[in-house]
């Protein structure tokens, strides 16, 4: 598919760019030289953006340990420490950023809202931690989960005498490419909680989903027993961009393997095994969290035979499937 260029080609090439223009063809040439991507026969793929990987719970327990300490919540909006993709500037995905959070007994991170939209999945709760989204008090004991929809207020309280923990997912790198990134300031530490709003589309309990979940019958080849977030009113993704999504790979589970156009994060809840993306192993167990890039094939494996994994697991995949760009094989 290389053409040979001519002088008089080049010439006008560089007369074009005196203008603030070019050919087409230049983009030909680009992907022929293997920029940004590949051609394999007649279908030309991007390269993997980021790398799968992943941060083990043993490393990452004493920096959140450190980070109490290190950090006043009154310095900073939130004390969370982001995990950054080694292969990408800042992001977990070149989607989503992925971080825990933790709240120290008494504090209150203040409220805020962004375009940005967010999800919190607690891993360390209590009967009084809880986040007001724009004035529903949503309670976070342990596994449940809490949205903050992109422009809604936001303020976390932890008002238990342990210390909370979460995981937060965010599609703030989708949002910053396409430059939307907005954030304003409530003004004060805190929102006033309503009575006449409710928190049912914006938190759902640990109870509901695991007896959703062990009411599935078929497992999937690669997924294993995959549950989706639904909204409760529209049956419907519980995000326009990002999919929450419960995951059991039952004992001696092996997975078929795949690869999507979604970029997708992990967190493990119970049991060990391996994820191989990319050719990566990543070696599993509870607390860790692992990433896999969009378009790596992937395959799931639970290494025991007889205990359960479960995950929590969140994708990009609303967002491409909302501008018909999803796509797996
Ligand atoms: O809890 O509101 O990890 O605004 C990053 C930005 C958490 C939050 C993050 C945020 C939040
Ligand atoms: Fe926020």
């Amino acid at each position: 598919m290389a053409f040979e260029k001519g002088e008089e080609l080049a010439a006008f090439d560089a007369e074009l760019a005196a203008h603030d223009m070019r050919g087409q063809w230049l983009s030909d040439e680009r992907r022929d030289s293997g920029q940004g991507g590949d051609w394999k026969g007649d279908v030309w793929e991007p390269h993997l953006r980021g790398r799968p990987h992943i941060w083990k719970w043993q490393q990452t327990e004493p920096l959140i340990e450190k980070s109490a300490h290190a950090i006043e919540e009154s310095f900073t909006a939130r004390r969370s420490l982001i995990f950054e993709n080694p292969a990408l500037e800042r992001f977990t995905t070149h989607t989503m950023n992925v971080g825990m959070q933790m709240i120290k007994p008494g504090e209150l991170a203040w409220a805020h809202r962004h375009t940005i939209s967010a999800l919190r999945f607690v891993i360390e709760g209590h009967p009084d931690l809880y986040t007001v989204v724009d004035g529903a008090q949503c309670p976070m004991q342990e596994r449940d989960l809490v949205l903050t929809p992109n422009w809604q207020w936001h303020d976390h309280h932890n008002q238990s005498d342990g210390r909370a923990l979460w995981l937060d997912v965010l599609d703030g790198p989708l949002v910053a490419a396409l430059n939307q990134t907005v954030f304003e300031n409530f003004g004060e530490d805190q929102q006033a909680v309503r009575n006449d709003v409710n928190s049912g589309a914006l938190r759902f309990s640990w109870s509901d989903m695991e007896k959703a979940l062990n009411g599935l019958d078929d497992a999937d080849p690669h997924e294993g027993f995959a549950l989706p977030y639904r909204d409760a009113a529209t049956g419907g993704p519980a995000m326009k961009t990002l999919e929450p999504a419960i995951q059991r790979l039952p004992g001696g589970f092996q997975g078929a393997e795949r690869r999507q156009s979604s970029s997708a994060v992990y967190l493990v809840m119970e049991g060990t095994g391996r994820t191989v993306a990319d050719g990566v192993t990543l070696t599993w167990g509870p607390r860790d969290v692992f990433v896999v890039p969009a378009w790596a094939r992937h395959r799931h494996f639970n290494d025991s035979p007889d205990q359960d994994a479960l995950m929590f697991r969140v994708t990009d995949r609303p967002a491409l499937e909302a501008l018909g760009l999803y796509r797996e094989d």
